[in-house]
């Protein structure tokens, strides 16, 4: 499988749950001009021009994080249960994650968004995340008792929050410490280049 992807982008999921899960895996880096690190333009491979895509082996490519990581986890048969009310919070939690958190991030990341906007959005991520801390608890992971699917994107959006200089709970703070020491997630963060404090990014890294 090959993961398209960009350093500290939401395809940092992917990467860490494409870790964490031990499938073997290729990584190949798409500038924000939409080429690939090899030259081959991204729109060819994902006509949507999003980051994550995701290759699979006979050339067919999905495209969709919540796809994409549900893919993951079905070939690994690890980090979404199979049944039980856990799989469906994992799904619901990680849903959340992809339309509220990180689509209220979106005019963070748009040079030509305003002040009024980046305020908007900013309320909405506070409330959100602040319902994430409640869900949490003094679990060390959002669903059960084991990292699924919906933890490697809370870590991104954690990280895009810290980058961003949005307040989140304390609660989140100690997650997100505890989670950037988890193997998949420190290796995925040195293989894209990105330092744990997300404040050290460059300006072209998500
Ligand atoms: N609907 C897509 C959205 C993915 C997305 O927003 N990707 C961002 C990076 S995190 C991207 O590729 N942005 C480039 C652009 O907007 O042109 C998904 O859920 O996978």
């Amino acid at each position: 499988m090959i993961l398209y992807y960009a350093p500290g982008g939401c395809s940092l999921a992917d990467h860490i749950a494409l870790i964490e899960t031990g499938l073997p895996y290729k990584l190949v880096k798409v500038e924000r001009s939409k080429r690939t690190e090899d030259g081959r333009d991204f729109t060819m491979i994902n006509p949507k021009g999003f980051i994550p895509a995701l290759e699979l082996d006979d050339g067919s490519v999905l495209t969709e994080n919540l796809a994409i990581l549900v893919y993951i986890a079905h070939q690994a048969g690890a980090l979404l249960p199979g049944d039980g009310l856990d799989r469906w919070r994992a799904l619901e939690a990680t849903s959340f994650m992809t339309t509220e958190l990180h689509g209220n991030f979106r005019p963070f990341f748009h040079a030509d968004a305003t002040q009024a906007e980046r305020d908007k959005a900013r309320k909405l991520l506070v409330k959100h995340f602040a319902t994430i801390a409640e869900q949490l608890g003094d679990r060390p992971f959002l669903v059960g008792d084991r990292m699924t699917i919906a933890d490697p994107y809370l870590v991104v959006m954690l990280m895009w929050a810290g980058k961003n200089e949005i307040e989140v709970p304390e609660r989140l703070t100690g997650y997100l410490a505890q989670m950037q020491k988890m193997p998949s997630v420190a290796r995925a963060l040195a293989d894209e280049g990105l330092s744990l404090n997300p404040r050290q990014w460059f300006t072209d890294q998500r």
